[in-house]
């Protein structure tokens, strides 16, 4: 089953709408599935999401990162933790800059999307929970790209 933050911190009910904007240096092969894992959750969940190019005014902003980069949670080089993101209403998802990403579901490599679509569940209130086939499940192989799940859906639906 899904899980929240200590404290269920979230979005105000208010903010339905959320911005996000990519910081200098991201791929450029990013942008698409990173768009495309908004998408699929505005298309599940009450938020509509859009992308600015207003970065002091984004909610979310988006970046890649290597090594020690100031916020406490350094990267740690190929493998072990690919990418991380803040609790409501931080904002901040920062992918590992010194991974192998891919387009797509491929061996050796973690698929930028799946991995957006998790970071964005965090982004959003949501924790780990215990169902394997979810996208919040606490357990991911590289190299597998998945889908929203409907306990991923009945979490964002319970939070908010
Ligand atoms: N990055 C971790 C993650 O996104 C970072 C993290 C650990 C974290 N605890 C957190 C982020 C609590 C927010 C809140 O979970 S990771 C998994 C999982 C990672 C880990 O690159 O190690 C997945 C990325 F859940 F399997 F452990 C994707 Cl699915
Ligand atoms: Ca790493
Ligand atoms: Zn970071
Ligand atoms: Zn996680």
């Amino acid at each position: 089953h899904f899980s929240f933050f200590e404290g269920k911190p979230k979005w105000p009910s208010t903010k339905y709408h959320l911005t996000y904007a990519f910081l200098p240096g991201i791929r450029v092969d990013a942008v698409k599935p990173v768009r495309r894992a908004f998408a699929t959750w505005a298309a599940n969940t009450h938020f509509t999401f859009s992308w600015t190019r207003n970065i002091s005014k984004a909610d979310f902003t988006i970046s890649f990162e290597s090594g020690d980069h100031g916020d406490g949670y350094p990267f740690d080089g190929p493998g072990g933790t690919l990418a991380h993101a803040y609790a409501p209403t931080d904002g901040r998802f920062h992918y590992d800059a010194e991974e192998t990403w891919s387009l797509a579901a491929t061996p050796g490599a973690c698929d930028l999307e799946t991995l957006a679509l998790h970071e964005i569940g965090h982004l959003l209130g949501l924790l780990h929970g215990s169902v394997e086939e979810a996208i919040m499940a606490p357990t991911f192989s590289p190299g597998q790209a998945k889908v929203l799940h409907g306990d991923d859906i009945q979490g964002i639906k319970t939070l908010y």
